[in-house]
């Protein structure tokens, strides 16, 4: 197995004794310029997240590229909206769910070949991995990695498409067909999807994941959606997340745009809601910088990885009046 920027170095050789941040990046992990706004700590051998960017596209099939551009961009984009500097300081600016209290560490970047075997060890280490992808079919590996040791996964998928084709293989438009052996259709739930294709909605029918269209929480309302996503759900959650769920008016930067899509503080509050009581992990995937309008779609992925977090250990915290509100949906 080789490491993305060349060095060829075999991953067996990755001893838990090099777990810091310079030995580790040296190590495994691509260089990368910034870490994500939301990293908080330098040791891997500490963190309680680890952030993960899959810096590739090679199985999408969208005529929009860039994809592969998005972890590093979301970084960047990350560290210039979300933290400012007073008087020479840096200060992060938290999230509705507060202040991220978990130990967040940035691995830098991982190739496709490298998934099985990182993904393997973080579980193994206890800790939760947050991918930036990347084109979405890399969600695949990372389910199968962390399948294979947790057993059946209750799988949160938001997507403005089911990707549930399965007469074409191993793409970005298989990743559920592809998921099954791991995943438990019955306890997962697709939110956003707006336009999937005829074999899509037989093969929904077929395995029985159910739906909630953008068009179904407008009319049901966002609590009644959440009680019924919550009722579906089993153990074992893993979010996965392609920004193209949300609407193209606040996500243009996306490969596969669809409009009358979900809108961020919709997204926000499912999201907070489905991790509250803890995840096995989760990606942001699909974001293209290159036809993103001002960040905002790098700057609302970072913001909703960021929710994410400070949400999943939302129990032992006291919140100012008003931000509690929020706490408590
Ligand atoms: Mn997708």
């Amino acid at each position: 197995m080789q490491i993305e920027n060349g060095k060829s170095k075999n991953l067996k050789h990755w001893k838990s004794d090099l777990f810091n941040k310079e030995s580790l990046k040296k190590t495994i992990g691509e260089q990368i310029m910034e870490t994500l706004s939301w990293c908080n700590c330098n040791s891997y051998r500490e963190a309680e997240f680890v952030v993960i960017g899959l810096s590739d596209e090679s199985h999408s099939h969208s005529l929009r590229k860039g994809t592969s551009k998005a972890p590093n961009e979301i970084r960047r984009v990350s560290r210039t909206r979300d933290i400012f500097i007073e008087n020479g300081i840096e200060s992060p600016a938290y999230t509705n769910a507060g202040k991220p209290t978990s130990k967040i560490f940035d691995l830098g970047n991982v190739s496709r070949e490298n998934i099985e075997f990182v993904y393997t060890k973080i579980f193994n280490d206890g800790k939760i991995p947050i991918t930036l992808g990347g084109d979405h079919s890399l969600t695949t590996p990372v389910i199968k990695a962390l399948g294979k040791k947790y057993g059946p996964i209750s799988l949160v998928y938001f997507d403005a498409h089911p990707d549930f084709l399965s007469s074409t293989r191993d793409f970005y438009g298989s990743v559920i067909f592809d998921c099954l052996p791991y995943i438990d259709p019955k306890s997962s739930v697709m939110v956003g999807i707006r336009s999937p294709e005829q074999e899509e909605i037989e093969n929904i029918k077929k395995y029985g994941i159910t739906v909630f269209s953008p068009s179904d929480i407008q009319m049901h309302g966002i609590r009644e959606t959440l009680d019924a996503i919550v009722a579906k759900l089993g153990r074992n959650i893993y979010v996965s997340f392609d920004m193209d769920g949300i609407d193209p008016a606040f996500a243009p930067g996306v490969s596969v745009p669809v409009p009358m899509g979900l809108n961020p503080v919709t997204a926000s509050i499912i999201l907070k809601h489905v991790v509250k009581n803890g995840i096995i992990g989760m990606d942001m995937m699909e974001v293209c910088p290159e036809l993103d309008i001002q960040d905002m779609t790098c700057h609302l992925a970072s913001r909703l990885i960021g929710e994410t977090i400070a949400s999943v250990k939302l129990q032992k915290k006291t919140l100012p009046f008003g931000l509690s509100a929020i706490q408590n949906v």
